[in-house]
């Protein structure tokens, strides 16, 4: 068996005070100004997790690995620092290792660290406790991974983690810690020298100036110019310059689902209520941080304009992102601009010059004439009060309470839950609304709101679908244990999409979609002291929204809705297999 002892703790100054694996993990976070730990404790990392607390971090213990990965990813995108989760071994990193993948397809930075058996005995595959080869599971779905074998390079091992997740476009990154390394000790002076405070760890990125110059002369040729705001451009925190360089140009711009608030939804510029209108329209689309996926269709099909779903519509491109992997992965981008978008808007905004033209009137004229008459239409829904109360007349409320608080953060989660929510619910500020992201994933929803509510402080509001409540409803429990002051709305209709579905051989299973009818979630929030609600009317709802916020207690309100409400799948029904393509 290899040694572990490093050479400083042989020579004769073996009595000097030594440090340990432990400690050494926790100097590299705090040399980081990493304060939080989203995790789980257990074999090898209980201590881990105590002498972290113990050490002032503040350690978040979670029900399931799964939600402490998703708080750490979102905490990732709301403070450019990485979220770091902890896990146990084999089955608890496997556990994270859903959030790891998440973080690195959303472009969050993330540290999973996780415990890990002996390196010797699960090479030779002898079946050690929960033996995993976990690095080389971890490789696939990270944007990088580090093992780290001895003590003297752990501070290594954690800034690389760091600049790994952070730098250039951000990822999640696997940091494999074996149970061995934690007792190992050496001379606490050597070991503090191994430690590495990481200079700058996402240098801004400039973008070239015929780039810049390039992008601004496609823009200046459309006669219908639009913007699309994605979720990089929330998270590279340049709010100003987007604004600045939006409102110059006097371009109508369309936020992606995270990008909302990023300027104020109500924001004349704002082309959301116009979204099917402008999309195929357009004739030069830039694009800032969001990537052509198939949230908007690949970029090609009739939402495009094309005739067939793969054809292309004609339109120019302009691409600011930092990937310059990221162009052409779909349809031809005719001005990247790779660069930081903080380092991109300044540059653009830069190079506008003083009399930059505006859009054409007609295109102006058009998307407002859409615009009024969505909005009207969508008034009239939410102005009706049916009974039983439906997604429309749930969200009317919503979006009053968000409106009269700005500043909350809001999670959303569902699939009718999501898109209704999406497009009734107005953001006022950026960073607010926190979601599914790139995969549409169900589960994000507790470890969101834990996270929301300890990186920002603010007042969380979740709206669920009573499907995607159930991936992290036991986490409730976690937010009482923390007192977080978070606001939990589940729009129940008894199923995933609906509560409808009959199971056709008249057999006494229900269907696969249909949960049990009337589940009273609001007591799984009473069983651990937060307050339950349940509420069947806007007003019940409005009444117990406003009541969780002025008190900021954890609150769960199980709003019913009708069962029949909702469509299968929400708005991606086309993305069923059975369903013709677009
Ligand atoms: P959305 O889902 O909102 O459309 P995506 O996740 O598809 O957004 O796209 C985000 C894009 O933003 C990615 O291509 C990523 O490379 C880019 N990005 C992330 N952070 C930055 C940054 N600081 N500067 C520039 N681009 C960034
Ligand atoms: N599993 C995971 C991890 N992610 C998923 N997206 C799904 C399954 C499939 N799925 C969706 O895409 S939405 C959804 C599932 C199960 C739940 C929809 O039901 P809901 O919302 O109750 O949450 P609505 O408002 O009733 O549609």
């Amino acid at each position: 068996m290899g040694t572990v002892e490093p050479e400083v703790a042989t020579t004769s100054e073996a009595a000097a005070p030594v440090t340990d694996g432990f400690q050494l993990v926790i100097d590299a976070l705090k040399l980081n100004r990493i304060d939080t730990i989203y995790g789980l404790p257990g074999i090898p990392i209980t201590d881990l997790t105590r002498r972290a607390q113990a050490e002032g971090l503040r350690v978040l213990a979670f029900r399931h690995e799964q939600n402490a990965g998703y708080a750490a990813s979102i905490a990732g995108f709301l403070t450019q620092k990485p979220g770091v989760c902890l896990t146990v071994s084999a089955p608890g990193f496997l556990n994270g290792l859903n959030a790891l993948a998440h973080a690195t397809t959303n472009c969050f930075p993330m540290i999973l660290i996780s415990g890990s058996s002996e390196r010797e005995i699960v090479d030779l595959q002898q079946g050690d406790y929960e033996e995993m080869d976990q690095l080389a599971i971890a490789k696939p779905l990270a944007k990088a991974a580090y093992r780290v074998l001895h003590a003297e390079d752990i501070g290594v091992g954690i800034a690389r983690a760091i600049r790994a997740a952070v730098s250039g476009r951000p990822g999640g990154v696997y940091l494999d810690l074996p149970a061995k390394l934690f007792a190992q000790t050496i001379d606490a002076e050597a070991g503090k020298r191994t430690l590495i405070e990481v200079v700058d760890p996402a240098p801004r990125q400039i973008p070239a100036a015929d780039a810049v110059a390039r992008a601004l002369e496609v823009l200046k040729s459309a006669k219908k110019p639009l913007i699309i705001l994605g979720k990089g451009a929330a998270y590279a925190q340049a709010d100003g310059e987007i604004r600045a360089f939006v409102e110059r140009t006097g371009i109508p711009y369309l936020p992606m689902s995270m990008a909302k608030g990023l300027l104020p939804d109500t924001h004349e510029q704002s082309a959301a209520a116009a979204r099917s209108y402008v999309l195929p329209e357009a004739d030069v689309v830039m694009l800032v941080g969001a990537r052509l996926n198939w949230l908007l269709s690949h970029g090609k099909g009739k939402t495009w304009g094309g005739k067939g779903h793969k054809d292309w519509g004609g339109q120019k491109f302009v691409q600011v992102d930092i990937s310059p992997q990221e162009a052409d992965s779909n349809v031809r981008v005719d001005a990247p601009v790779v660069g930081d978008i903080a380092s991109c808007m300044a540059a653009l905004n830069a190079a506008l010059g003083a009399a930059w033209p505006k859009p054409p009137a007609e295109w102006l004229a058009a998307i407002a004439e859409r615009r009024t008459k969505n909005v009207a239409k969508m008034a009239e829904t939410l102005a009706k009060n049916p009974s039983p109360m439906n997604f429309h007349s749930a969200l009317a409320v919503v979006r009053d309470i968000v409106k009269a608080n700005p500043d909350a953060m809001f999670v959303n989660e569902g699939a009718n839950a999501l898109d209704f929510t999406r497009s009734i619910v107005d953001m006022y500020k950026p960073r607010k609304r926190i979601d599914v992201g790139t995969w549409g994933v169900m589960g994000i929803g507790m470890g969101y709101c834990v996270a929301a509510a300890v990186a920002t402080g603010q007042q969380v509001i979740a709206i669920e679908g009573d499907s995607a409540f159930g991936f992290s409803g036991m986490e409730v429990e976690t937010i009482c244990r923390y007192n977080l002051p978070v606001c939990i709305v589940i729009l129940n209709n008894n199923g995933v999409y609906k509560g409808t579905d009959v199971n056709p051989t008249g057999g006494p299973d229900v269907a696969p979609t249909v949960f049990v009818k009337g589940a009273r979630y609001e007591k799984l929030m009473e069983a651990f002291g937060g307050v339950g609600v349940h509420v069947t009317t806007p007003a019940e709802l409005r009444k117990a929204m406003e009541d969780a916020i002025r008190s900021r207690k954890p609150t769960l309100i199980n709003a019913a809705i009708d069962e029949t409400a909702g469509t299968e799948s929400g708005r991606i029904t086309s993305l069923n297999p059975t369903a013709k393509k677009k």
